[in-house]
């Protein structure tokens, strides 16, 4: 019997990058199925895009088509129980924020273990590093960072900052009453806003258990009620579990600086080990670097026949590594699998988030040790191995990953390539750097950012984030809405899988704002000597585009809210439930945001028309769609435009 010839991707429209296009074809010769043949092959659920199929109890899955044509008169569409579209659009939109905010969260938890064990001094792997950082975030937190001493204010030793700090973190995510502390940080007009509507968030963990108690049969069936829990639970993503991460490794391992590194899958050397780190927790690799880097490793691997180490990464822990150590970013999220179709990866090292299980499948097919070592992200294929991770025996881990890393590269075969494409990127910003480098505040300078809003130089800030998905073009949209915006003079702040598709298009350099920006930006780049686009980190570090957003209220000129910036949100090619968790916490903080590919609320019009619309009266942001990036773009530049003219400032 004649076997169908599986459907392969055209590697010309699968990306717009040469070297994934090399290694697709590669793949596809060796017959090796990657992510991009299966998004050929295997089409998506006309139903389940559109947001209105549930199966949240076992009478369904219930599915409401919405008709050809749209809904003539009443919609009477609904499940068995008689959910309607609405509410089966919202929980399962509320959901997937509460599968976003958790993982970010437990992220964020797993990072304030590791920092209550350097306090405590428990591991001598991790030590409070930044105390700066600490000695900034502290009052926040409610810690006193002085103390009085015989009537005279003296300094709070640091060790016993570190630790309340530490405690007081951790009770956010399961304290019994009261509200996230951190929320206070956000302009006061938004914070008053945001108790009006009660949804302060009471703490991390206990609004996202609320989501799933709220959509299980039977509980919440009004979509405006459902959402307002989602409003809760994303906000204690974005400025509970995400800000604590990110604040919390910056006293862990310091703050990030501007440095320069390269990107893209070229960083590979064929003389080198290549160990690639992917994921999202920095915490092992954290080491792992301090390992590879050390002569001791160095001089194994050259005794074992190479020239050297290379670390490379994929995803967020590539974005951490980057940010802090200049560790080059091998490659985004849809590139993966192609890391190890090189034949020159020789171990894969893999955290949690963002992992696709195929990894294992193709690894199969090469020497490449794929190595597991989180205990809540394991993989069922024998191939793998799992090197679980303990803050207290981390240095002997990372040495057992980087011995075992070393000792494999004997067995590479000889068909070894690595595509020869990689660009230079300035990376390593954050709120403290943008303001170090924009003239040390963020106003009354010829650099300041918001006189430069102000005065017209930069249009508006952008903050341009998020996945890449293998039902779009990769790269494409993240590429082309970015240059849109910077061409408009819109300043762009990134993170997470577009902020490595800018480095591999180089707009990650001071030199790109000549050929691709307006000439108001261009200008500020040229004399501050920044890119156009700043990248911020990673996924967690998303807080950073908040807290920036919230410096440029404080700093004056431009209203009181962050809804009166302007300001605008974007995720071209998101596809995680991360992106829905941070897109609603950019929305429900005032900042009007546009996904690119879809969204899965379509098959309920007005639940949608409720978040893209009605949204923006209660918390002056709201949520759109716009899969042409050009067209993506100028929806941002438009409402940006809006926002200037209701601040009086367009010129
Ligand atoms: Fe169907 Fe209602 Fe059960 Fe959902 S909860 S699967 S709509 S019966
Ligand atoms: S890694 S969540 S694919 S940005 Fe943070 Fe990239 Fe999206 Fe993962």
């Amino acid at each position: 019997k004649a076997v169908k010839a599986p459907k392969l991707a055209d590697p010309k429209e699968a990306s717009i990058d040469l070297g994934t296009q090399e290694l697709l074809a590669r793949a596809q010769k060796l017959g090796i199925d990657t992510v991009f043949d299966r998004a050929v092959s295997m089409k998506p659920c006309a139903i389940g895009m559109q947001g209105i199929c549930c199966k949240n109890c076992s009478m369904g899955p219930c599915r409401l088509p919405l008709p050809k044509g749209g809904i003539e008169g009443e919609d009477d569409r609904k499940g068995l129980c008689g959910a309607t579209a609405n509410t089966i659009a919202a929980r399962n939109f509320i959901r997937m924020i509460a599968g976003g905010a958790s993982a970010h969260s437990d992220h964020g938890r797993c990072v304030a273990e590791v920092f209550l064990s350097a306090a405590r001094k428990e591991t001598e792997a991790y030590q409070i590093k930044d105390t700066e950082k600490l000695l900034a975030i502290a009052p926040h937190l409610g810690v006193a960072t002085t103390v009085e001493v015989d009537g005279e204010t003296k300094d709070r030793d640091i060790d016993e900052i570190a630790l309340e700090v530490g405690e007081v973190a951790m009770a956010e995510w399961g304290k019994p009453s009261g509200e996230l502390l951190y929320m206070k940080r956000a302009p006061e007009a938004l914070y008053e806003k945001w108790k009006k509507q009660g949804v302060l968030p009471r703490n991390i963990d206990r609004e996202i258990v609320e989501i799933m108690h709220r959509t299980h049969m039977g509980v919440d069936q009004d979509y405006k009620n459902l959402m307002k829990q989602g409003t809760r639970a994303a906000l204690a993503d974005g400025w509970g579990g995400s800000m604590l991460a990110t604040d919390l490794q910056d006293v862990l391992f310091g703050t990030p600086y501007p440095l320069q590194s390269e990107a893209n899958l070229g960083i590979m050397k064929e003389d080198h080990v290549n160990i690639i780190v992917h994921g999202h927790e920095p915490v092992l690799s954290e080491i792992l670097v301090a390992v590879a880097q050390s002569q001791e490793m160095i001089d194994y691997a050259k005794e074992k026949g190479a020239k050297g180490i290379q670390l490379g990464g994929i995803c967020c822990t590539a974005n951490e590594l980057l940010q802090r150590h200049g560790i080059p970013t091998a490659a985004t999220f849809l590139q993966q699998e192609l890391a190890i179709i090189t034949g020159a990866c020789d171990a894969m090292v893999v955290d949690i988030q963002c992992i696709m299980q195929n990894l294992a499948n193709v690894a199969k097919c090469f020497h490449t040790k794929l190595i597991t070592t989180h205990p809540i992200a394991k993989m069922e294929q024998d191939n793998v191995i799992h090197i679980e991770f303990d803050e207290h025996h981390a240095l002997e881990d990372a040495k057992r990953i980087v011995k075992m890393s070393i000792d494999n590269f004997a067995n590479r075969g000889t068909d070894v390539v690595i595509p020869p494409y990689k660009t230079t990127q300035i990376a390593g910003f954050g709120v403290e750097s943008i303001q170090y480098h924009l003239g040390g505040t963020f106003r009354g300078t010829y650099y300041t950012l918001n006189d430069n809003i102000i005065n017209g130089r930069i249009r508006g800030i952008a903050g341009v984030v998020g996945c890449n998905n293998a039902r779009t073009k990769h790269n494409d949209g993240h590429v082309r809405v970015v240059k849109e915006l910077i061409k408009n003079d819109v300043i762009v702040l990134t993170t997470g899988c577009n902020a490595i598709a800018c480095a591999m298009e180089g707009l990650l350099t001071p030199e790109a704002a000549a050929v691709h920006c307006g000439p108001g930006l261009a200008e500020i780049c040229e004399v501050v000597g920044i890119p156009p686009v700043l990248h911020l980190g990673s996924c967690v570090d998303n807080s950073r585009i908040l807290l920036a957003a919230t410096e440029v209220v404080k700093a004056g000129g431009l209203g009181n809210d962050i809804c009166d910036l302007p300001v605008a949100g974007s995720a071209p090619e998101w596809m995680s439930e991360k992106a829905i968790s941070i897109g609603h916490y950019f929305v429900a903080s005032g900042v009007y945001t546009v996904f690119g590919v879809t969204l899965p609320t379509s098959g309920a019009p007005v639940f949608h028309d409720y978040i893209s619309k009605e949204m923006e009266n209660i918390y002056g942001g709201k949520w759109d769609l716009e899969v042409d990036p050009v067209k993506h773009a100028q929806l941002m530049i438009a409402h940006i435009d809006k926002k200037r003219k209701e601040l009086g400032i367009d010129k």
